[in-house]
């Protein structure tokens, strides 16, 4: 009786659903870690801050990018590819913590894929207004790889289309903690987010954080 009055902090319970033979979401997966995971973004965003890229067409990209790891995704007027310097700093990007590889590896093995060895991890921040259009990533080396991306901070509308951009697409709400794992015979399957509505929560303000781990 008297541990009901301790009990005030709630953890939401993890729920692993898979959507399909390559996809799967881990709710709250991360929820756990998300302020080791915040703590790890502000000393790594010392080194390698937030940016917009341009594209190859001269358009600014409105989500704001930094990435950690061996290689980060970048993109500028020669198009988007993998770099191991941060063009911003002229060096090396920011190690990735093992806060972030581990959990990347866990859930991928979660969503049955066993060997993920992430060697990017591509951090985006999207404020009220910001999306992302339907897209494939395919500018990795190997495609045997699934991606694996955590979402932090304010809800997410996911749009999760199929093999080609002509197929339906879902509507995938995504919370803070939230995990989403597509690889496999899904791992081409055309991706997007919708423009983000006005929030806020705690860790990250009025904004959402979204890690994406990719092996190239
Ligand atoms: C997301 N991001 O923010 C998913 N793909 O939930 C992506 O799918 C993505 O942010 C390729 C390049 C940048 C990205
Ligand atoms: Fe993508």
């Amino acid at each position: 009786m008297i541990g009901d009055l301790f009990d005030t902090i709630e953890e939401p319970e993890v729920n692993i659903v898979k959507l399909s033979d390559g996809t799967t979401i881990l709710h709250k997966y991360a929820y756990r870690d998300s302020a080791d995971l915040m703590q790890e973004l502000s000393k790594l965003l010392k080194i390698s801050p937030f940016r917009n890229m341009v594209t190859a067409g001269g358009h600014i990209i409105n989500v704001a990018m930094t990435n950690c790891g061996n290689l980060g995704w970048v993109s500028d007027r020669q198009g988007y590819r993998y770099s191991p310097i941060d063009p911003l700093t002229g060096t090396h990007w920011p190690k990735m913590p093992l806060a972030y590889k581990n959990l990347a590896i866990l859930a991928a093995q979660q969503s049955g894929f066993k060997d993920f060895a992430p060697t990017v991890c591509l951090i985006n921040k999207y404020l009220p207004g910001s999306k992302l259009s339907l897209h494939q990533d395919k500018n990795e080396s190997t495609f045997n790889a699934p991606i694996v991306s955590v979402s932090l901070g304010i809800l997410a509308s996911f749009l999760l289309g199929g093999q080609s951009r002509s197929d339906k697409v879902s509507r995938i709400a995504l919370t803070h903690g939230d995990v989403m794992v597509w690889g496999g015979p899904d791992r081409l399957r055309y991706h997007g987010v919708a423009p983000i509505k006005d929030g806020y929560h705690p860790q990250t303000g009025e904004c959402r954080i979204n890690l994406t781990f990719r092996q190239t």
